[in-house]
């Protein structure tokens, strides 16, 4: 796929994703949300891809926003289908059986947040800075931000930067919960990297059926959720990668997983 405002690298393990409109701070309008929807269903159906990372170009933005300038002359009907493309490509990122990691190197804001927020780990630069301004613009988040941010930071943070719009620092962001770890700038992508490999170096069915428990099971009465854990933990034993896991611990040797 030919992408114009993403650029899309493949370094197995890992798979990035980079916004790339740093003369508009990677504010996400349509074409960019449909591409970055594109990757994320290219990337997360190769079979070398184990963790994909998604950050923004430049030094200023992950991405500072939703595109002000394609909404503002937005209809109902049409912010109602804007409202669904983030809410379709942030639950894409929820659902792939990869985890996926926000690499933030600057702003994070509404809509970018919200994508931000999507993803399974937030690894930030000390220069980031994240927040739900949407009130600033009459208008409330409309990608699922409203909803994940007390997720995440729960409802008396939550409430507080979604009624005020205020905007926090990186080591606000990780004191709340909001995000993972900070870095400084320099070193964030090698970090990322470093982190991303990790992950990959892991049984790679273990690592998408915990994605898919958490995501599934959140929401559920923890006796339903448990349920559902004990039915991928015996699923599990039933592949190659647990016996080859096991038996090389026994064995003191490093585990080399292949997925099955
Ligand atoms: N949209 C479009 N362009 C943006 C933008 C954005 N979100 N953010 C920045 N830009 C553009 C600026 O307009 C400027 O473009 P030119 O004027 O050069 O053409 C360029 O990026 C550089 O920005 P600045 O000159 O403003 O840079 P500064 O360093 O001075 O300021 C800033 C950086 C991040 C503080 C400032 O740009 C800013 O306040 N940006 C807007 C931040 C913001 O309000 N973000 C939230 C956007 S609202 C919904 C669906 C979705 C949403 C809501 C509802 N439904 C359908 C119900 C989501 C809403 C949002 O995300």
């Amino acid at each position: 796929m030919a992408f114009e405002n993403i650029l899309v690298e493949k370094k197995p393990p890992v798979g990035i994703i980079t916004i790339n409109r740093p003369e508009q701070l990677n504010a996400l309008n349509s074409k960019t949300m449909m591409e970055i929807y594109g990757a994320v269903g290219e990337l997360s159906s190769s079979e070398d891809i184990r963790v994909l990372v998604i950050t923004g170009s430049g030094k200023k933005a992950f991405a500072a926003g939703a595109d002000i300038k394609e909404m503002v002359n937005l209809s109902v009907t049409q912010a109602r289908a804007f409202s669904e493309l983030g809410h379709r490509l942030c639950t894409a990122i929820e659902e792939i059986q990869q985890p996926v990691i926000a690499a933030v190197n600057g702003f994070s804001l509404g809509g970018g947040n919200e994508l931000a927020m999507a993803c399974d780990i937030i690894y930030a630069s000390e220069n980031a800075r994240f927040g739900q301004p949407e009130v600033n613009l009459a208008v409330v988040p409309g990608f699922g931000g409203t909803q994940r941010l007390v997720r995440r930071v729960g409802l008396a943070k939550g409430r507080e930067l979604l009624y005020t719009g205020e905007i926090v620092n990186a080591q606000e962001a990780k004191t709340m919960g909001m995000i993972n770890e900070v870095y400084p700038a320099d070193e964030l992508m090698d970090k990322v990297m470093e982190r991303s490999r990790l992950i990959a170096s892991k049984g790679p069915l273990a690592v998408a059926q915990a994605k898919r428990l958490i995501y599934q099971g959140f929401d559920l009465p923890l006796c339903g959720a448990l349920e559902i854990e004990r039915q991928v933990f015996a699923g599990l034993f039933g592949t190659n990668d647990q016996r080859h896991g096991m038996k090389a611990f026994i064995e003191k040797k490093k585990p080399e997983y292949k997925g099955n």
